[in-house]
């Protein structure tokens, strides 16, 4: 087999009795063995193709037009607001990477050389692009003047190459994949602040209306965010099966960071010579993978209508001496009128397999609805429609086909969502002590804990939760904050507690008091200082 890193099946998890009567079934369920099934369930599934570089996938069709979905979706609400695609080049000279050493130097174990063409060294050598800040920022300063030039938006669809060396997984760790990076420049912080937040609301939308995944918005902490820019905002996803969060997608606000050090600069309506503001967002293909975490299932991937590729797959289930040429005209005649009205629909009309074979193909492929035609179902004018994400079976009348399907796809995309919510949801534990917390990432939650916010004590966190599964971190401050009791002043029933407590020290008691010691409010769960936030808390991809 082709496929530098494929892990050889066998052992961990159990081989299910499936895979031996068709052949089409998956060697490993996705609550015993996790990283198994899911290995499994991309390449069986045909998304992807292991490569003979490791850490490098094949992006099959069925993965592509997932991908594409999106893009369409996304590509139109940048363009509504005014937003313009470019291309700039995968090269970058190795004086243009350095130009911001600082945001560069943790990453440049990751960044990947050219150094020869054919047999001769290059002079100089290439790097291959990790991200476009210093290929596209020195062209922004050239081409911004005056305040006519901004707002400057552009984007770019493309690759990227990151040479990691932690376990590689497609979609979620790869170190090629695809993006679209956004490159925004305004004249004022508030323009990019509002930008932000747009740009994460449809990132929002992607992973919520289009993937049917939860997510939450929210911004990272200081030790978490883009070092090069002033904030950063995501939205994070959780995969209840290894009780990890996900980054989804980010938003960063630059401030003016790279534009000191690029000179972008403009003359202001006043004529005074100011420095633009930046923004900067991607989303990648790791979407598809989360998708497929929390959708997958023992018989293969689950796909939201709304991205999969084929919708509707229609099967004839023909019978001994049965009517087959009419069962296989009503199947062709089904996808015609599903097409008609933009449903994606496909006939299996394949004559070497039986209709079992194809219910299990189709299923591990995730198509969302099928759709079986046999010899009563012709008689009555009828298909028999069942859905993937319940195994729920319908009959339809031909004559309201259009509309029952569509009412029927609309049900699984949002049944989907309702439920990967609830999992997700059921997975929440909020914590208010370190032992609470502990015991709650041992079960493999997410959690939720007030916090001093400061950078030290995240670090602390991060050193006290180190181990083989890897240490816990911020993963995001909700926007929506659960209301946070501040504030020094002591309750009646706390100072009485108080009272009897030091009541041979009434002295020190009232000394303390009037020092302000007793904090009554919420307490950060890793120091114990006055707490000023609530925030996200787990192990993470
Ligand atoms: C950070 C920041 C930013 C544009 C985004 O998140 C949205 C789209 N870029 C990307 N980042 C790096 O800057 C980086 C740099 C190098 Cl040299 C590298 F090898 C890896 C990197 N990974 C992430």
């Amino acid at each position: 087999m082709a496929g530098g890193e494929k892990k050889k099946s066998g052992g961990g998890g159990k081989k299910k009795e499936v895979k031996k009567e068709t052949g089409l079934g998956l060697s490993f369920t996705k609550d015993e063995n996790f990283g198994e099934w899911y290995s499994e369930v991309v390449v069986n599934g045909e998304m992807i193709e292991y490569y003979d570089i490791s850490g490098c996938y094949i992006l099959r069709p069925w993965a592509m037009s997932i991908w594409e979905n999106m893009q369409t979706f996304f590509d139109a609400e940048i363009k509504k607001m005014k937003v313009k695609n470019c291309y700039f080049p995968l090269f970058v000279s190795p004086g243009v990477l350095q130009k911001e050493k600082d945001h560069i130097e943790g990453f440049a174990p990751e960044v990947a050389w050219v150094t020869k063409s054919g047999e001769s060294d290059l002079e100089v050598p290439i790097a291959i692009r990790p991200t476009s800040e210093t290929v596209m920022y020195p062209y922004y300063s050239k081409w911004i003047r005056g305040h006519r030039d901004l707002p400057l938006k552009l984007n770019q669809w493309c690759n990227v190459v990151r040479w990691e060396f932690s376990n590689p997984t497609p979609f979620i760790r790869s170190r090629e994949f695809l993006w679209q990076e956004g490159h925004t420049a305004f004249a004022t912080k508030e323009e990019a602040d509002t930008e932000v937040l747009q740009i994460l609301e449809l990132y929002r939308r992607i992973y919520e209306e289009f993937l049917a995944i939860p997510v939450t918005k929210g911004r990272k902490s200081e030790l978490e965010k883009f070092a090069g820019g002033l904030y950063t905002t995501s939205v994070e996803a959780f995969i209840p099966n290894t009780g990890r969060g996900i980054q989804g997608a980010t938003s960063h606000c630059l401030g003016q960071n790279f534009a000191k050090m690029f000179e972008i600069n403009f003359e202001n309506e006043k004529g005074e010579k100011s420095m633009v503001w930046q923004n900067s967002w991607a989303y990648s293909t790791r979407t598809i993978g989360v998708m497929v975490m929390v959708h997958g299932d023992n018989k293969g991937l689950v796909l939201p209508p709304k991205v999969a590729a084929l919708q509707v797959i229609v099967i004839p289930v023909p019978y001994k001496d049965a009517d087959t040429q009419g069962i296989f005209d009503a199947c062709a005649a089904t996808v015609a009128t599903l097409s008609d009205d933009g449903i994606r629909a496909e006939a299996d009309l394949r004559e070497n397999y039986s209709p079992g074979w194809k219910y299990s193909n189709w299923e591990m492929k995730g198509v969302p609805l099928r759709i079986e035609i046999g010899p009563r179902d012709l008689a009555n004018n009828q298909v028999r429609a069942v859905r993937r994400d319940n195994g729920e079976k319908t009959d339809i009348s031909r004559v309201f086909l259009v509309e029952q399907v569509k009412g029927m796809l609309d049900k699984i995309q949002q049944n989907l969502f309702d439920v990967a919510k609830q999992k997700r949801d059921a997975c929440i534990e909020v914590v208010k002590t370190w032992d609470e917390f502990v015991k709650a990432l041992g079960q493999k939650k997410l959690i939720l804990a007030p916090w001093c916010d400061e950078e030290e004590v995240e670090k602390d966190v991060k050193t006290r939760t180190r181990g083989e599964m890897g240490a816990a971190k911020s993963l995001c401050t909700p926007f929506e904050q659960p209301e946070l009791p501040e504030g020094y002043c002591i309750s009646r029933r706390k100072e009485y507690e108080v009272k009897a407590k030091y009541r041979i020290l009434y002295v020190l008691y009232n000394s303390l008091l009037s020092q302000r010691k007793y904090y009554a409010g919420t307490k950060c769960f890793a120091s114990g200082k006055p707490a000023k936030k609530w925030t996200y808390w787990g192990r993470s991809y």
